[in-house]
């Protein structure tokens, strides 16, 4: 229907888990959720190290895909990559849901790992690796080849910084809340090391798509 815009924030049930670096106070993995006409952008960020220039590089690059989250994802990473230069740098990992189409692109640049697990029991894979390639935003890109799935009701995407041991995926129950699952998984899996970030979303929590 052209001219109307339907809100799809309903579609999106979200929730995330952080903890910081004891020794600092603020954390430098970030993320961000946003709406845009077709969906929702969503990403999580690791600046380099951590304390408040780690902080500042996240946080820079939450800005950024606030701003301009509904751009496509190859020139929305170079507008990060852009406004990063002369900070820290990120790695980042982020998907873009479109859900008139029912699809999700994601991309990764660096070790932010990304996972997304099938609702469906006899979908095969039942649950796939976001591929990440080595660089990091503000300083050197990959080249950017962003992938495209299709994505169904139940569908959950979830975004750890390396902060969390990335072998999370036996710890917790996929039905439970979004929120829940993202303390579960960072309870029982970071690393202790370093700042992390769990951010989990379920897709068509509402209503499927139209
Ligand atoms: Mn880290």
């Amino acid at each position: 229907m052209a001219g109307r815009r339907r809100d799809y924030t309903g579609l999106f049930e979200w929730g995330v888990a952080t903890l910081t670096w004891p020794s600092e106070s603020v954390c430098g993995d970030s993320y961000v959720v946003t709406e845009v006409p077709h969906g929702a952008v969503v990403a999580v960020f690791d600046g380099l190290g951590h304390g408040h220039d780690a902080a500042l590089a996240a946080e820079r690059a939450a800005e950024t895909v606030r701003r301009f989250g509904s751009e496509p994802i190859v020139p929305l990473v170079h507008r990060c990559h852009n406004a990063l230069i002369g900070t820290r740098g990120v790695v980042m990992s982020l998907a873009a849901f479109d859900a008139p189409k029912g699809s999700m692109s994601w991309i990764g640049i660096g070790n932010v790992e990304g996972v997304l697990l099938r609702a469906d029991r006899r979908a095969a894979p039942a649950h796939e690796h976001l591929v990440q390639r080595g660089g990091l935003v503000g300083h050197s890109l990959p080249p950017l080849r962003p992938s495209m799935r299709t994505v169904a009701a139940g569908d959950v995407l979830i975004l750890a910084t390396d902060g969390v041991n990335p072998d999370f995926l036996a710890e917790f129950d996929a039905k439970a809340p979004a929120k829940r699952i993202a303390e579960k998984i960072l309870n029982k899996c970071a690393t202790r090391r370093d700042d992390a970030l769990v951010f989990v979303m379920r897709y068509g929590t509402e209503s499927g798509p139209e």
